[in-house]
């Protein structure tokens, strides 16, 4: 990638001279995979720092949702959001189940509470919230809801790496929670997850599954799957742990800078920092309304072509995807969002040249000064 590109992300990599010593140790020991040393460690690691009891490590976070709908016997209806990532839906097919996604929330753009109880029906065993840019879900009221009728509760908490809300960590809310370890999330593994479970026997369980249902040498109890975390990636994972505190503080201060200059620009409105909560600062979701004298897809064109490769998380709705698509539903609020949001570049070494670069783009635009027409992907 050229170094003159400014991406959305830019993954924190881990110093390469401790990675060094951990790599002869994975070589000597020939232990590569499957439980090894640095996958114990990890695992007991992310327990401690992410104030949590049981976790299971897996290979990417789309497979540990698939694990951990497959782990509950989630069946038939599953309530969702259409406002998230391809994998959300996508966990629910692969388990051969329905969405049914309900609208967000205009401000948090999380599944919005009040409107789960009109969408249960018979069918209905599960509720599959998003923390939005790691901004808690209505946790409360979902829970609530969830008890009433008896349902399950998996929180794709893909983007909510070591957030905490109202002093505990957001990761205890529900059944289980799903974290993604991508290279373009806040802590990596280059591709990783786990499951936040809520005792000792589920672990169990989904630690069978993911080592394709085999509960010993001969046994096996579930027609489990792949998703384990080799040794690589936990020897990453450990590294990246020693310093996640000073990259979300080193975000924080870029998302704060963000705050003060786009206060100046009418038209764009960068979200509000979630209440109660300690934040992990990652993604910067921005609107732009109707004062902006670019279009949000004339702004994201404009930012292209000087380099900048702004995203549109997220855009097209996953149930405008073909898979999912029913003509007559209507998510106001989502489809709204989807056709305003632009995620500026975020990310703990983000310099203070770049910044300059994107806020000059973003300045030039909003004082009518740029050449955009039409709109890109
Ligand atoms: N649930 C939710 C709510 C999610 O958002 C996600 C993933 C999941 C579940 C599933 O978790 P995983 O199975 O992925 O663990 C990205 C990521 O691939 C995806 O992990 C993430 N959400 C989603 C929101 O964003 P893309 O297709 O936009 O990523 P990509 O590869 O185009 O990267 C974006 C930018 O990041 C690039 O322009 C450059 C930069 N980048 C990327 C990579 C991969 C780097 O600088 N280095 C890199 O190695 O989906």
């Amino acid at each position: 990638m050229s170094d003159d590109l400014i991406t959305v992300t830019r993954p924190s990599l881990p110093d390469l001279e401790k990675l060094q010593p951990l790599l002869e140790g994975i070589w000597k020991s020939g232990r590569l995979t499957n439980g090894g040393p640095l996958h114990e460690t990890l695992e007991a690691g992310l327990c401690e720092y992410l104030g949590v009891e049981h976790l299971s490590l897996f290979t990417n976070g789309t497979i540990a949702l698939v694990t951990a709908l497959q782990a509950m016997r989630v069946t038939g209806e599953v309530i969702t959001t259409p406002y998230t990532f391809a994998a959300t839906p996508h966990a629910l097919l692969w388990n051969k189940l329905k969405p049914v996604f309900v609208d967000i929330e205009p401000d948090s753009f999380n599944l919005d509470a009040s409107k789960i109880e009109a969408a249960i029906t018979p069918e209905t065993t599960a509720i599959l919230p998003v923390h939005c840019y790691g901004t808690p879900a209505n946790i409360d009221e979902i829970q609530r809801i969830a008890d009433l009728y008896g349902l399950h509760v998996i929180y794709d908490a893909a983007h909510a790496f070591a957030v905490r809300y109202r002093g505990r960590s957001l990761l205890e809310a529900g059944d289980i929670s799903v974290l993604s370890f991508h290279a373009t999330k806040v802590f990596n593994t280059f591709e990783g997850g786990a499951l936040i479970l809520k005792d000792k026997k589920t672990k169990q369980r989904v630690d069978y599954l993911k080592n394709f249902g085999f509960a010993n040498e001969t046994t096996v109890v579930a027609p489990g799957i792949n998703g384990k975390m080799n040794e690589f990636q936990a020897a990453l994972g450990l590294l990246q742990l020693e310093k996640i505190d000073s990259d979300i503080r080193a975000r924080q201060s870029v998302y704060r800078k963000y705050r003060e200059e786009l206060m100046g620009i009418e038209g764009l409105q960068l979200m509000e920092e979630p209440v109660d909560t300690e934040w992990n600062y990652s993604y910067c979701p921005v609107l732009v309304n109707e004062r902006f004298p670019l279009s949000r897809d004339d702004l994201y064109s404009e930012f292209r072509k000087q380099g900048i490769l702004v995203r549109r998380y997220f855009y097209p709705l996953v149930s405008d995807f073909p898979m999912y698509f029913d003509p007559s539903a209507v998510f106001e609020n989502a489809a709204d969002t989807a056709q305003r949001i632009l995620c500026l570049p975020i990310y703990s070494d983000l310099n203070d040249e770049d910044f300059g670069r994107i806020m000059s783009c973003l300045r030039e635009a909003a004082n009518g000064h740029h050449g955009a027409s039409g709109s890109g992907q």
